[in-house]
């Protein structure tokens, strides 16, 4: 069963305003008045407004998230009684598995993999190159088929030294290998962008491994995306044209007003978890590097936290780092710093707080990039859309429930309809589905490769 903050499409620890936010998005979506004669639409609006009625009400909230507590509590104790005894072998465990899993060693030693056998008959047989030299004498079919077997030997060997770079060289060294083979940049700089054929820009952040997006994915990216029509990728289910069409009081959101998503510099909206992991696989294997979200604590580097803990949730602790935000040191910035609930958006009428005697000019999201950047040449950081991270939300909720499982993905940055200091910090984080389409999340990509920043 569908929760209510399911409905209306807002994370357990959403705040208030971004529940009316949410609300006042899918009401407009699917209000009478818009969808006459609409029979889903008028059912869809139904569950809206009782989702609404229960999350608005803080009395009501908090009875509704303890029932939910509750219930969950009761599932996870049904399923352990109904779990069936452990098979043998026993299920792969969800973490990672090890680069070298310590397994007893066998009785027997086990097969030789393919670079220890050509490494092994290189040792044993020191003669085989003289051998190949004398073939010169022999009839050609004999000089053929040394010659070739010369060459499988050599394919193998460069096929074991790869198998041997991934998977026993280690994460940061691999990393470090990959970076310096797969990025042609290598030498990008904070004004030397290493740009890919999407004309998007990248720059080091020292103290990673990555090079990262110095704006949000475009709405005009994604849509590159979707039109290869051998991206592999189903975009379906609930919101699946919200990139393209998603609106806030009757404002585009992703998009300018008049322009087309396909051609908008606007930051992409309304799109998941699943959908930013499909579009970095597509990028992959369109560019030949490797693209993904940043992880949670490269995040934090990049947005000038670096000293967090392990950059994990529950390393911090709620309260956050005070008044450390991306702008700088205090709440409201002395200068127009990013896109944020401000007079434009609260001139929508609807209610909902702004940032006083703040004003960025746009009541959803602006083109990427039309604020300043911060010291490494990164822009929006701390705005316009909140940003998937690549990790699972590891910590408690606003709540101080523990969120301490594979559920939810990290989520990172204000946006557009954010006034809340807390929420503004730039060591806050939130959490959400990974199926949530919202016109508050973007995300931004990172390429693997290390820049010498
Ligand atoms: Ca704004």
């Amino acid at each position: 069963m569908r929760t209510h903050y399911e409905n209306l499409k807002v994370a357990e620890n959403a705040p208030d305003e971004v529940i009316k936010a949410a609300y006042r998005a899918l009401s407009q979506k699917y209000h009478p008045d818009k969808n006459s004669g609409d029979a889903e639409a008028h059912r869809i609006m139904q569950i809206i407004n009782a989702a609404y009625a229960v999350l608005s009400d803080p009395a009501q909230r908090s009875r509704y998230d303890e029932s939910l507590r509750v219930r969950r509590q009761r599932e996870a104790t049904d399923a352990r009684k109904s779990a069936p005894p452990p098979a043998s072998p026993p299920p792969a465990s969800p973490r990672p598995a090890s680069p070298r899993p310590a397994s007893p060693r066998p009785a027997q030693p086990p097969p030789a993999p393919p670079h220890e056998d050509v490494r092994a008959n290189a040792r044993a047989n020191p003669k085989q190159a003289a051998t190949a030299g004398n073939a010169s004498s022999r009839p050609d079919s004999n000089t053929n088929r040394v010659l070739g077997w010369i060459g499988a030997v050599i394919i193998l060997i460069i096929l074991a030294k790869v198998m041997w770079t991934d998977t026993a060289g280690g994460g940061a060294e691999s990393d470090r290998r990959s970076a310096s083979e797969m990025t042609p940049s290598g030498r990008a700089s904070k004004s030397e962008h290493f740009t890919n054929s999407l004309g998007m820009k990248f720059v080091p952040v020292p103290g990673t491994e990555v090079l990262f997006c110095i704006h949000e994915t475009r709405s005009r990216d994604f849509a590159a995306f979707m039109a290869d029509r051998n991206r592999g990728y189903s975009m379906s289910g609930d919101g699946a044209d919200d990139w393209r069409t998603g609106e806030f009081e009757q404002v585009p959101v992703g998009r300018g007003v008049g322009e087309r998503a396909e051609q908008s510099n606007h930051p992409v909206a309304s799109v998941s978890w699943l959908d930013a992991m499909a579009f970095c696989d597509w990028l992959s294997k369109k560019e030949g590097h490797t693209y993904r979200l940043p992880t949670d604590r490269e995040w934090s580097v990049a947005v000038g936290i670096p000293l967090e803990g392990n950059g994990a949730p529950e390393a911090l602790g709620r309260e956050g780092i005070a008044d450390v935000y991306p702008w700088g040191g205090s709440f409201v910035a002395a200068s127009i710093q990013g896109n944020y609930a401000d007079a434009a958006f609260e001139a929508k009428g609807i209610g909902v707080p702004c940032i006083k005697g703040y004003r960025d000019g746009f009541a959803t999201t602006a083109p990427v990039m039309s604020f300043p950047a911060n010291v490494l040449g990164l822009y929006d950081m701390g705005g316009n859309l909140f940003e998937w991270c690549a990790g699972c939300y590891n910590g408690t909720d606003a709540a101080g429930k523990d969120r301490s499982i594979t559920e939810f993905r990290v989520v990172r940055g204000g946006s557009w309809v954010i006034d809340d200091s807390a929420v503004l910090l730039s060591s806050c984080r939130s959490h959400d589905l990974p199926t949530r389409r919202i016109v508050i999340i973007g995300f931004r990509v990172v390429v693997v490769g290390r820049s010498g920043g």
